[in-house]
């Protein structure tokens, strides 16, 4: 205890604060002993636990394969396990392009380049916007029902989420029995699995069934299966903003679960199925529907469903157990994470997260940092569908912001952590998404624009919608394909896979950038620049014409094609020809305030705290933007930055982490770590700018959001690598520690990953760096910096190169 007073006294700067830790430090010391025996397995950064069933959905612990994904509440008497499969969604394919829209273009820019904001709009949502309005959203499939009579008194409770492994679990006991239910989403065997014990023969009783929120289902028993058929509710508003109505939902699905008991017997009651008398009872549950492809919904989901299910029979519950753990760990344990722990760090994880502001305990750090991982990992799998807003978790049929997947920041941050956590393959899925895209962004290039190449804007769904939605101040911002488009590049920069370069980066590279060849536009104030327009500085501001964000993205967006291009030897006039465009793109601009100017014009309010920092694009995912390359636009982004202020949405805070740590102070990031760190004190409906966890540790915009989770892992990471500068011949420093916060003065974490394909251990002691190691993964040049140091070395494929503190002397 002594050392944890010593630990966090330095952060004590009011009384109110100290007054807090000690009622925090004395409730400890009174709950530790009697809490010591269940705690002793618990790694602190590793495990979320509570000693309660959750009261809430947000209390419940998260399981997913990439395919389906399950709550689980840990009730003793009545348990419910609320879960999804990632294809459930309203509507049907569907493409909301506006045929003719670019009719309207050039009005629309003329009215924005005399000042007619309001008649833009009125014109831009009459003409210009996606057929319908909006588009469909992500819903729940179902719950597995189980009900265990006698168990509401249950005593000595706890619940777990293991991150090692991947596994949920519940204790507890009733009359001197001890009950276990384990639950995993496997993904190799692309099921829920469910494990019952007793610690006594005959103890198990409970009874299982199915159901769903859907207005049309069915649910019957065939022998150990419960089967639940149905189809999916329509979009839960009628018609969009436009008066048009919503494409019918056309998917159908079905679930199976089977139940397979040792000891005792299972009788049919109803719709569900008994089991009486039992000492163990495993339950496999398998999910599907008809979807295929984004244009294709003709699978039978009672076949898959099926199928999947029958790889199972046979399968003795210890055997999937371990191949799901085998499969976790393989993408899971590339990286490890030690910041240090204390006795505070074994109390249950929604008391660790109430006194985290004042205790600022590493290991809940490293806890959040991995949890992001495991939760990236459970939502994202080759071959499955993207992370949503959601990740893969949602219970509502009319989920916040439909769910989906909104590109103007939400879901290229789910993907930030991907391959600097070393969990490239979880990508795979948002590259696929792309890829799709780029075929449906083709028509609405032609029928928005009538230019070729491809464009996004800023939402998709399932139905890989591409054209402008809901409102014309929003809705029209073209430049969401170019900014995903470069995560594939940035893939390549980590892995150095040329087939993938020439095969998957390259094609999407090239037509989108052959879209804003096209598409930017003179400025009538200085015929030198090109801007982007119509458009939005998201999500502030209205329609305007050029936004500095897109200017931001659409360089970036060239210059990574123009190298792919050089790399691969192919297009050369292409190149040359976005080279020249690329040079008369509106610069980034410095305002009177000191700012970075988020529009042309120099209008930004310094009291404006919108939680959209945009025009930070540059800073942070770009890279054209740092203290070290650009000292005065850096400048400008601090400014920026304390005008925005230190709170905003969930996401709003973990974006704020990333760019604080590029800007290189530690600490600033550090405070908006905590500041993301604190109870979520929201229900589900608050839209207000709150922020926070709730205690399950899902990020709260509110309500739930996953961003923040993802955004706050790299930003944690950002914190401890940065690998996104250049040297004059295209290699990448590898800045060490770089913004390493005075609160986090010791630590270790292996396998983050740097640009140029390194691999890391590092460890530092008393805020220094004290050792290295770096693996090279493809031999290219390794330029570290370190305190202003660089040391170069030629590497090797496979080469482990080791250094200490004096190696930077
Ligand atoms: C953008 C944000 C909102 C929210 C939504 C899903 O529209 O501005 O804050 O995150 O996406």
């Amino acid at each position: 205890m002594a050392q944890l007073i010593a630990i966090k006294q330095h952060s004590m700067k009011h009384s109110k604060q100290l007054f807090l830790l000690i009622t925090a430090l004395f409730f400890v010391s009174c709950t530790t002993v009697s809490r010591q025996t269940k705690t002793e397995d618990i790694n602190p950064s590793l495990v979320l636990w509570y000693d309660k069933p959750a009261a809430e959905w947000t209390e419940a612990l998260p399981v997913g394969n990439g395919k389906i994904g399950a709550m689980i509440y840990g009730e003793t008497e009545n348990e419910t396990i609320q879960f999804n499969e990632e294809t459930v969604w309203s509507g049907q394919p569907h493409d909301y392009a506006n045929k003719g829209a670019y009719n309207y273009l050039e009005e629309i820019r003329n009215l924005l380049w005399k000042g007619r904001q309001n008649e833009a709009h009125k014109l831009a949502n009459e003409k210009f916007m996606s057929q319908p309005f909006g588009q469909l959203s992500y819903l729940p499939f179902g719950n597995i029902l189980l009900s265990f009579p006698g168990h509401e008194s249950a005593e000595n409770y706890s619940r777990k989420l293991n991150l090692e492994n991947a596994v949920s679990s519940v204790f507890y006991e009733v009359d001197g029995i001890q009950f276990k239910r384990e639950i995993i989403a496997s993904a190799p065997g692309e099921i829920l699995a469910i494990r019952l014990e007793a610690s006594k023969n005959g103890a198990l009783n409970f009874t299982a069934g199915l159901d769903s929120p859907h207005s049309d289902y069915e649910v019957s028993v065939e022998g150990n299966q419960i089967i639940l058929k149905g189809k999916a509710n329509n979009y839960h508003n009628k018609t969009g903003r436009d008066g048009k109505p919503y494409p019918e939902s056309k998917i159908t699905f079905e679930a199976r679960l089977k139940i397979e008991t040792q000891g005792g017997g299972t009788a049919e009651s109803g719709n569900s199925i008994t089991v009486a008398n039992a000492r163990y009872a495993t339950l496999f549950l398998s999910a599907a529907t008809n979807f295929v492809k984004y244009d294709d919904i003709s699978a039978s989901p009672a076949e898959r469903c099926g199928q999947i299910l029958s790889e199972t029979d046979g399968k003795s519950w210890e055997k999937v157990k371990k191949e799901h753990i085998l499969d976790y760990r393989n993408l899971f344990s590339r990286v490890s994470f030690d910041l240090g722990s204390s006795e505070i760090s074994l109390r249950p994880t929604n008391e660790r997260l109430t006194t985290f502001y004042e205790d600022e305990d590493p290991s809940m750090v490293s806890l959040l940092f991995q949890y992001g991982r495991y939760l990236l990992i459970s939502s994202s799998r080759p071959g499955t569908q993207p992370a949503t807003l959601q990740g893969i978790w949602n219970n509502r049929l009319d989920p916040p912001w439909d769910s989906k997947y909104t590109i103007n920041i939400n879901t290229e941050m789910n993907y930030w952590p991907a391959e600097m956590t070393n969990l490239s393959e979880c990508a795979e899925p948002l590259f696929a998404m792309v890829e799709d895209l780029s075929e449906t962004g083709r028509n609405t290039a032609k029928e928005h624009y009538n230019l070729n190449g491809w464009v996004t804007h800023h939402n998709t769904d399932l139905w890989r919608g591409a054209a402008p939605i809901n409102g014309a101040d929003h809705g029209i911002w073209p430049t969401g394909g170019a900014w995903l488009s470069q995560h594939l590049w940035w893939h390549y920069q980590y892995t150095g896979n040329k087939n993938f370069l020439q095969n998957r980066v390259y094609p999407v590279l090239k037509e989108a950038s052959r879209f804003f060849a096209g598409y930017l536009t003179p400025y009538p104030k200085n015929s030198e620049w090109l801007v982007s327009g119509p458009s939005n500085s998201p999500e502030l501001g209205g329609l305007v014409m050029g936004p500095t964000m897109d200017h931001q993205i659409i360089r970036e967006l060239f210059s990574n094609t123009i190298e792919a291009a050089g790399i691969l030897g192919i297009d050369e006039d292409f190149a040359a020809e976005l080279k020249e465009i690329k040079n008369k793109i509106a610069p980034n601009q410095i305002g009177k305030h000191g700012q970075l100017q988020e529009w042309l014009e120099d209008v930004d309010d310094p009291k404006e705290e919108h939680r959209h920092v945009s025009h930070l694009w540059g800073l942070h995912p770009g890279s054209e933007i740092h203290p070290l390359t650009t000292p005065e636009l850096a400048d400008a982004c601090r400014v920026t930055l304390s005008h925005r202020g230190d709170g905003g949405t969930g996401w709003s805070r973990a974006w704020k982490i990333n760019f604080w740590a590029r800007l290189l102070d530690g600490d600033h990031s550090f405070l908006l770590l905590k500041n993301l760190m604190v109870p979520s004190i929201s229900k589900e409906t608050n839209y207000k700018d709150r922020g926070g966890l709730y205690f399950n540790l899902f990020d709260s915009h509110p309500p739930f959001q996953i961003d923040g989770n993802f955004g706050a892992t790299s930003g944690i990471a950002e914190m401890l690598l940065q690998s996104h500068l250049r040297d004059e011949n295209g290699d990448f420093y590898q800045d060490l520690l770089p913004a390493l916060p005075s609160a986090l003065p010791n630590g270790r974490i292996t396998g983050l990953k740097g640009k140029g394909g390194f691999e890391f251990e590092i460890i530092w002691k008393n805020k220094e760096l004290t050792e290295l190691k770096v693996n090279s993964l493809t031999g290219s040049k390794l330029i570290l910096r370190y305190r202003g140091k660089i040391l170069e070395r030629e590497t090797n494929v496979g080469d482990t190169n080791s250094f200490t503190l004096d190696d930077f002397k």
